[in-house]
């Protein structure tokens, strides 16, 4: 006899159950001569959903549930609520985290050129409120770098079986705002120049902070450059924006001496980290990105070509 008739149960619970993916046979019935009731099932649910999910295999994320603490005994403590923002992006930055198999590769980029050719930039734009960061050429650089390396301006589609390569080079910005990580997009980056994109760069964060961006504005990124060369640091392992393929964080520039031609040379670099989806880039593939990508910032006579 099978442990399935062995259940006593009329066909409405036994639907009911079927319905919730239970089991009849494991629920232990309350009813007269131990007939499975409504209120079983469902108490049976509610305990397997209190469960501690232990690493039992099995396809989905099982994990040990987070320990519910009571820290204002160990001390005083204050309560404040996540913003939208933060509830937003956390989840997508969970759910990224956790279904793309990261990989960051590190880099470092010789911009002591660039940096010349910048300040010297921003000397004859400011008469015109532009301000030129390093991230404007940055974000010509990495188009030059996409282009050369179409797989990273690629999603997976649904079916997880083919890479959908995008024509179009649009690049999202990660920016912080005082209620949280925004990534706004600037659009057919590889059409503009430094100066274009340094003056929308500009209005764009402008907007991010003061909440002004629209979703539409947020939309149809191919790729993330999340820049804290501003603020700090020597390397970071973003998450990626998913369904994009790869990420470059940029941390902050120093001098350092490089060995050259038979001497220690001071140089100005600029530490590169990008996070790649590895079930589409292979490891050779972002270090040919990053190391091209690093010539490109060496050379920025290249994003003339
Ligand atoms: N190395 C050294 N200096 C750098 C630099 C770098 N890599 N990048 C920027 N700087 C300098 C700029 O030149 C500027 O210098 P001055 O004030 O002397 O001219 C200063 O740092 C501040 O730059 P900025 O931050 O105002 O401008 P930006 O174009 O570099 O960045 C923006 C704009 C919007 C991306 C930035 O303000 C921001 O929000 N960054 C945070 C992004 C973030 O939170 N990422 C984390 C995501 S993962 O959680």
């Amino acid at each position: 006899m099978s442990q399935r008739s062995k259940a006593h149960a009329s066909p409405a619970i036994r639907r009911f159950a079927r319905e919730l993916g239970v089991d009849i046979a494991q629920v232990k019935g309350s009813g007269e001569k131990g007939r499975v009731t409504k209120d079983d099932v469902q108490n049976f649910v509610k305990a397997a959903l209190a469960q501690p999910r232990g690493a039992t295999g099995g396809s989905g994320l099982q994990v040990l549930a987070m320990p519910v603490v009571d820290f204002a005994q160990f001390g005083a403590i204050e309560t404040r609520p996540l913003s939208r923002i933060q509830k937003l992006s956390g989840a997508n930055l969970h759910r990224n985290w956790v279904s793309v198999p990261h990989v960051t590769q590190f880099d470092e980029a010789d911009i002591t050129e660039m940096e010349a050719f910048r300040k010297q930039l921003n000397e004859e734009y400011a008469k015109q409120g532009i301000k030129i960061t390093p991230l404007a050429f940055l974000l010509r650089a990495v188009v030059e770098a996409l282009q050369q390396f179409p797989d990273f301006n690629a999603s997976l589609d649904a079916s997880g079986e083919n890479l959908i390569l995008k024509k179009y080079f649009h690049i999202g910005v990660a920016v912080d705002t005082p209620d949280g990580l925004v990534v706004p997009v600037l659009h057919d980056v590889n059409q503009k120049g430094i100066v274009q994109l340094a003056r929308e760069l500009g209005e764009t964060s402008g907007r991010a902070r003061d909440k002004k961006l629209t979703a539409a504005e947020m939309q149809g990124g191919c790729f993330t450059i999340s820049s804290l060369g501003g603020i700090g640091g020597t390397a970071f392992t973003p998450i990626i924006n998913a369904p994009e393929v790869a990420i470059l964080g940029v941390s902050r520039s120093s001098m350092k001496q490089v060995y050259q031609d038979g001497a220690f040379v001071p140089r100005l670099m600029l530490p590169l980290s990008l996070s790649y989806d590895h079930r589409v880039i292979d490891g050779a593939s972002a270090a040919r990105f990053t190391v091209y990508l690093a010539q490109t910032l060496a050379d920025v006579r290249r994003l003339a070509l």
